[in-house]
């Protein structure tokens, strides 16, 4: 089975940005998550839009950018400018006053639309916008931080959205905590992709390599 992978950047090497992008890329990650964060939806600030341009730069894999940002209909151009159609955006709807707008432009400039559902979001509260987007990346940790405990109610999240995604056309992807327990589980299940972030990919004894070929070859629960 066929899952795709991405690099949570926030928790790379900064001191070599361009070493980390370029072992990901030879070890076969599929594409780069970027964590952008304003502050004020999120209590922290994580990666830049130049950090973003660098890595767009330096990479020919697409880019997942994740906006954890107040009203991103204010910096949307910015955003879209810097990336390339087969890159994709996400937006938090509850940070928006008409999100379906902001997707719009999304949609209209060729970049992949995505929402990103926090663990106290429901699915109910978006359901409308589930026909306009490609991708809904479930948070399965606060956003804000990389290395945070796993919060497991988001299972009910998960059996809700891959239900109705039999109607419409969306892929389901993982945020947060993502361990091999996690992807051997909820792979055969119908989620996507999986964003690696100090759980599995970074900060460990281990080359991308080597990661990533354990992680393609897990055995996945029946
Ligand atoms: C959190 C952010 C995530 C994290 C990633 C970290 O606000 O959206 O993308 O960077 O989940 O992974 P881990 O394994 O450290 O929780
Ligand atoms: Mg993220």
């Amino acid at each position: 089975m066929r899952f795709e992978l991405m690099a949570s950047m926030m928790c790379a090497n900064y001191g070599n940005l361009e070493k980390e992008v370029r072992e990901l890329s030879e070890a076969g990650i599929d594409s780069f998550h970027i964590d952008i964060m304003d502050g004020r939806y999120v209590p922290n600030f994580a990666m830049s839009l130049n950090d973003l341009r660098y890595i767009r730069s330096a990479t020919s894999k697409p880019l997942d950018v994740h906006l954890m940002v107040e009203h991103p209909i204010n910096t949307i151009d910015l955003f879209i400018k810097a990336l390339r159609p087969g890159d994709t955006i996400y937006i938090h709807p509850e940070a928006e006053y008409h999100p379906s707008t902001t997707l719009q432009k999304i949609i209209d400039a060729g970049i992949t639309p995505g929402i990103a559902l926090n663990p106290g979001t429901s699915v109910d509260n978006s359901r409308m916008l589930l026909t306009i987007v490609k991708k809904v990346l479930v948070m399965s940790v606060n956003p804000g931080n990389a290395g945070q405990m796993f919060l497991p109610y988001i299972r009910e999240k998960y059996d809700e959205l891959l239900s109705i995604r039999k109607e419409k056309n969306f892929d389901i992807y993982w945020d947060g905590a993502c361990g091999m327990d996690k992807i051997r589980k909820f792979a055969p299940l119908g989620v996507k992709g999986f964003v690696l972030g100090t759980t599995l990919l970074f900060g460990k004894h281990k080359s991308y390599r080597e990661t990533l070929e354990e992680i393609r070859n897990i055995e996945l629960e029946e």
